[in-house]
């Protein structure tokens, strides 16, 4: 079967909808650090939305990790396929809004340029929440994170995400050229503050003037959403049989897709209300009902779901008693965290547990509980921390924090490795081999992680009672038993 290209596309299969607009004439607005599937199934399909009118916002996007998107699209011409699906079938669409990918392990210069030329107003960011180098309890820069140490030696050749940002704002302050605007689309508590509280430390690290150019700079809260399983080969056979043509990565996605953006952008924008965005002024109460409600559940869903031997989201929330812990832990223990006047709280989560419930989305349990030292302070300690403030109770919260530290002693039910993907691994397991299965020590050496819980939860003798509690249950019990035994309050 011949492969995608923009020669090929002419020979695709009707029923595919393809780009709009003429790729000769689309010039990049737009850079995006960390090009992996999500934004290919979220920017960039509004993105290409766009570029029939506005020529002029194509995305360059560079991965700062693994030259892997960059070797299966470029032989594509950039082009790649979105497959949405769900129960009532699929659709098929190819997107040409990239026009160029840079692997910036070896390209770092080349991405530089690009991001100090005027032409780039917009630069975007998806590097995940471990991306940003910092302490995730406290939202600061880790000046001790090995890259944040290499790039403050060498400014010039960068290999993480804020030392990116600085050094291509040095070239544009030191060529007289105004800022660009910078667009955290991380699933991270106001993510436009975070990212302007690390760029802002790593430019003070390197100097005063450039310190006071960064400060001029726009950081626009957004909040972002589609669920993007990562693609497998059965995905890649569905899209050749509905395309007519091989697709090296298409990226396979729901039908549902939401992007609210603060309306901050002075060095311009382009009409992204006109293809479904919402511009406001605030992004946070969506923000955090996102966090709390989406990705507190799904981590839940992930560490309790992977230890009961549920390969899939959707197979998790299939077995009933896991649907009412997760309808338990919306209703009653997050809603009331939650002030959003105007906003059906209840018909966000029934649409929720039916965006879960698709049971043509492969999501693995496993993928979502990837690096749960850095997403489980905005997904469900925040939401404890003003349940404890407000004197309320929190059981189901608490169990999705004690599944997270079974998950990471790192040995299953059956007493199989489990492969853990967390930058905090080696300390999960110097703590699981120091306290075995014994529940109070394992609880007493994860809280002792201050990156994740802080100073003041460990503290908190409640809080660590009930954690015991829990984790007894999970190892004595195993997680189906224990998510079983959750009554309804
Ligand atoms: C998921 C998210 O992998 C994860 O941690 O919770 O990627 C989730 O699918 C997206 O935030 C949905 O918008």
């Amino acid at each position: 079967m011949p492969r995608l290209t923009p020669e090929t596309l002419a020979s695709a299969s009707p029923s595919a909808q393809r780009y709009a607009y003429d790729r000769g004439v689309i010039a990049p607005g737009i850079v995006h650090l960390g090009i992996g599937a999500f934004h290919r199934a979220h920017q960039a399909v509004y993105v290409d939305d766009l570029l029939a009118r506005h020529p002029e916002w194509a995305i360059v996007g560079a991965s700062l990790r693994r030259p892997d998107t960059k070797e299966a699209l470029e032989p594509q011409g950039n082009l790649y396929s979105v497959l949405v699906r769900d129960a009532s079938g699929s659709a098929c669409r190819v997107i040409g809004s990239i026009a160029g990918i840079i692997d910036a392990t070896t390209e770092g210069e080349t991405l530089l340029e690009l991001m100090a030329r005027p032409s780039v107003r917009i630069v975007s960011l998806t590097v995940t929440e471990k991306g940003y180098c910092h302490d995730p309890a406290t939202g600061h820069l880790d000046l001790a994170h090995p890259d944040i140490v290499h790039d403050l030696a060498y400014p010039s050749t960068p290999r993480s995400a804020p030392g990116f940002l600085v050094e291509a704002l040095e070239r544009r302050r030191r060529a007289g050229i105004a800022p660009f605007t910078i667009m955290s689309c991380d699933n991270l508590p106001s993510n436009g503050r975070t990212a302007q509280r690390i760029v802002g430390e790593f430019a003070a690290a390197r100097g005063r003037e450039l310190a006071a150019y960064v400060e001029t700079v726009a950081f626009p809260s957004t909040m972002v959403d589609r669920i993007v399983p990562a693609t497998t080969d059965a995905d890649r056979e569905a899209v050749a049989a509905m395309l007519g043509l091989d697709d090296a990565w298409p990226v396979v996605t729901e039908a549902f897709s939401q992007w609210v953006i603060e309306d901050h952008f002075p060095a311009g924008r382009p009409p992204f209300e006109t293809v479904g965005a919402q511009m406001v002024e605030d992004v946070e109460p969506f923000e955090r009902m996102k966090l709390r409600m989406l990705n507190g559940s799904h981590s839940t869903l992930a560490y309790l779901g992977y230890l009961a031997g549920h390969q899939y989201v959707a197979d998790a929330v299939g077995d009933s008693a896991f649907r009412d812990l997760i309808f338990g832990l919306m209703t009653e223990e997050v809603m009331p965290t939650l002030d959003m006047p105007g906003t059906d709280l209840a018909g966000y989560r029934d649409a929720l547990l039916d965006r879960f419930a698709n049971p043509a989305l492969k999501h693995r349990t496993w993928q979502i509980a990837m690096d749960g030292s850095q997403k489980l302070p905005q997904r469900l300690l925040g939401t404890i921390r003003d349940r404890i403030a407000a004197g309320q109770s929190y059981d189901r919260l608490a169990l999705g924090v004690a599944a997270w530290m079974r998950y990471a002693t790192g040995t299953d039910e059956k007493g199989d490795p489990i492969d853990v993907r967390d930058p905090m691994v080696d300390r999960f397991r110097s703590i699981a081999a120091e306290a075995g299965h014994n529940a109070e020590r394992l609880v007493d050496g994860f809280l002792g992680l201050r990156e994740v819980f802080g100073t003041d939860l460990p503290n908190d003798p409640a809080f660590r009672a009930i954690l015991v509690r829990l984790l007894t249950s999970l190892l004595e019990q195993g997680a189906a038993a224990t998510v079983a035994q959750v009554k309804p309050r």
